[in-house]
């Protein structure tokens, strides 16, 4: 028998919602403790609730306490986890049964905040990227476990597209495969997170909340499983040079290559190493695009 309620905690404001049929909006802990240093991290995270709030959906940040699957935590929480950052566990789907039996803490990806959201009932989640196939998994078979998710856990997902250190042709392949649709906001072309050009292209465009929010209802009714991407671009005042963004991932990637990093580590690596090679300047278009993502997702909710 199912007894997934015993190991989830649900934040009293974030219950209340839920019960009465307000928006609420799952937000994630990895990209707090793993996604950005401190104390950036940590101003990030408290800055989307309060976007989340202002834009009329109540926040829920997502992370595993002591063994305790969490939906909605304290800003001491939040802090918390910022300050530990790599000392957290990144917790993925896999990562679940060991973690919540040793009553120990993780730091949720995409793929397990979804999968809390779901048990809790939030369907509308923000973040910034999402994992995806990375370059030369024909031979790492290094593939998101967010990929996975989003073929079976009926949460949608507002991202800014994901980053050129993925291969994006192979990851939209992969989506399709699993049934995932991908949708650009007011665009046809996926955003790649520090830039709104990629060179591929969306599944479909849709220009307002109401439109995403009405494919997802149907998506619901029609009892198919599975979520739904939509990617937002970054703002185009905040959004980088392509060639000079792409290039300093190249670099990223070559050292990584180099320091032999393999696993779930390659994320989080070229994550801080793109941010060192820029000299910090990612960071910021980072936190713009989060913002950006937060406030959609919470209008998306308020439409279902
Ligand atoms: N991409 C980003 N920022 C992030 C992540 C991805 O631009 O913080 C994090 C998310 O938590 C995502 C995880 O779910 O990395 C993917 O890790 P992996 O590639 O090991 O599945
Ligand atoms: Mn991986």
């Amino acid at each position: 028998m199912e007894q997934w309620n015993k190991y989830l905690d649900v934040a009293p404001e974030v219950a209340e919602a839920l019960a009465a049929g307000k928006p609420v909006v799952a937000l994630e802990s990895t990209i707090i403790s793993h996604g950005m240093p401190y104390p950036q991290n940590v101003e990030t995270a408290l800055d989307v609730e309060k976007i989340v709030r202002d834009n009329g959906a109540v926040p829920a940040t997502i992370a595993i306490l002591g063994g305790r699957l969490k939906v909605g935590i304290s800003k001491d929480e939040i802090d918390y986890l910022g300050k530990k950052g790599l000392n957290v566990i990144k917790a993925s789907r896999r990562d679940v049964p060991v973690l919540v039996a040793k009553k120990e803490d993780g730091a949720t990806t995409v793929a397990t905040t979804m999968l809390i959201a779901a048990l809790a009932g939030v369907k509308v989640f923000a973040t910034g990227g999402i994992g995806g196939v990375h370059r030369g998994a024909e031979v790492t078979m290094d593939i998101s476990a967010d990929l996975e998710e989003l073929a079976m856990t009926p949460v949608m997902v507002v991202c800014a597209g994901a980053k050129a250190i993925l291969d994006l042709g192979l990851t939209l392949e992969y989506l399709e495969t699993k049934g995932v649709p991908v949708i650009g906001y007011q665009t046809k072309e996926l955003p790649a997170f520090y830039t709104r050009k990629s060179g591929f292209e969306v599944d479909y465009r849709l220009d307002t909340p109401a439109e995403i929010a009405a494919a997802w209802n149907a998506k619901l009714e029609l009892g198919l499983k599975g979520g739904m991407l939509v990617t937002n671009p970054i703002p185009e005042e905040y959004s980088m040079d392509h060639d000079y963004i792409n290039k300093c991932i190249d670099d990223a990637i070559v050292e990584m290559k180099a320091e032999g990093i393999k696993g779930k580590e390659t994320t989080p690596y070229l994550l801080a190493k793109v941010k060192s090679i820029t000299g910090g300047s990612s960071l910021d278009a980072n936190i713009k695009l989060v913002f950006n993502n937060a406030k959609l997702a919470a209008q998306i909710a308020g439409q279902m």
